[in-house]
């Protein structure tokens, strides 16, 4: 209550310019008759930044970045910032998903940066954490999420400049997703945590469930108290299956 759900997708490494008539299907979609009480946002390829957000800015639907360099320009080969994803049209920027947290080594430490060089640039920072399988087996879940939060989230974070994902590692890409109950549990932890650190604002940071959304499950994972949006991989890549998503609101 009193938080408007986001849906974002989370394209990844895929698609190229013959992608875009799926985002222009998305655009369409909330054009006409998606519930306006939904906000809606698609991260795609930096490649296809300018093209996405031309296509969906005459559509309520935003366009964002996936990652960020910490840095606003420099001797960087190959790495892109926030200043250049707002450029292109961006609006929100997504940093420390894990698959960059895995792949690339990141750490807190430059997640947290990186959530600031998205504020300096005047982009929404989705700031990503979670558990692996081993930490979740090892009952370890609550703590890395309380150690991600304490290392990730900037301390100035507000409800308008940061969104926090919740997902769990071994639940993305797999088809795998946890309980209505774990779920339940891991945000209202995180939301606790928020609570500590940034004060009586934390209750209106908005924190997305991510991790094999699917049309399938999305009323049961989105109906969870403390969930306040999903942040979608795989799903988003078809127009039908987001804006089910979103109906799934
Ligand atoms: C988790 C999620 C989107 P998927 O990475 O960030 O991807 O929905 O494919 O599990």
């Amino acid at each position: 209550p009193g938080i408007r759900p986001l849906v974002a997708g989370n394209w990844k490494m895929n698609g190229t310019s013959a992608s875009l008539n799926e985002l222009r299907m998305i655009g369409n979609g909330f054009m006409s008759g998606l519930d306006a009480e939904t906000e809606a946002l698609v991260c795609v390829p930096a490649t296809l930044l300018a093209h996405a957000a031309e296509i969906l800015s005459r559509t309520p639907v935003h366009a964002g970045g996936e990652d960020c360099h910490t840095k606003e320009s420099g001797a960087y080969t190959g790495c892109i910032s926030a200043e250049m994803l707002k450029d292109a049209g961006a609006s929100h920027v997504i940093v420390g998903h894990s698959e960059c947290r895995e792949q690339r080594g990141e750490d807190d430490a430059t997640v947290q940066a990186k959530a600031s060089a998205a504020w300096r640039a005047g982009l929404v920072a989705i700031i990503c954490i979670g558990e692996t399988q081993q930490q979740r087996e090892a009952g370890a879940t609550l703590d890395v999420l309380s150690r991600q939060v304490d290392g990730s989230v900037p301390p100035s974070a507000t409800p308008s400049n940061t969104i926090i994902a919740y997902e769990p590692v071994w639940a993305i890409g797999t088809g795998l997703t946890p309980t209505a109950a774990d779920v339940a549990e891991a945000h209202a932890h995180i939301r606790e945590k928020l609570s500590e650190k940034l004060g009586s604002v934390a209750a209106k940071v908005r924190i997305l469930y991510g991790g094999s959304v699917k049309p399938s499950n999305a009323v049961e994972l989105l109906g969870v108290r403390n969930v306040d949006g999903a942040l979608v991989g795989g799903a988003s890549l078809k127009a039908a299956d987001f804006l089910a998503i979103a109906e799934a609101y």
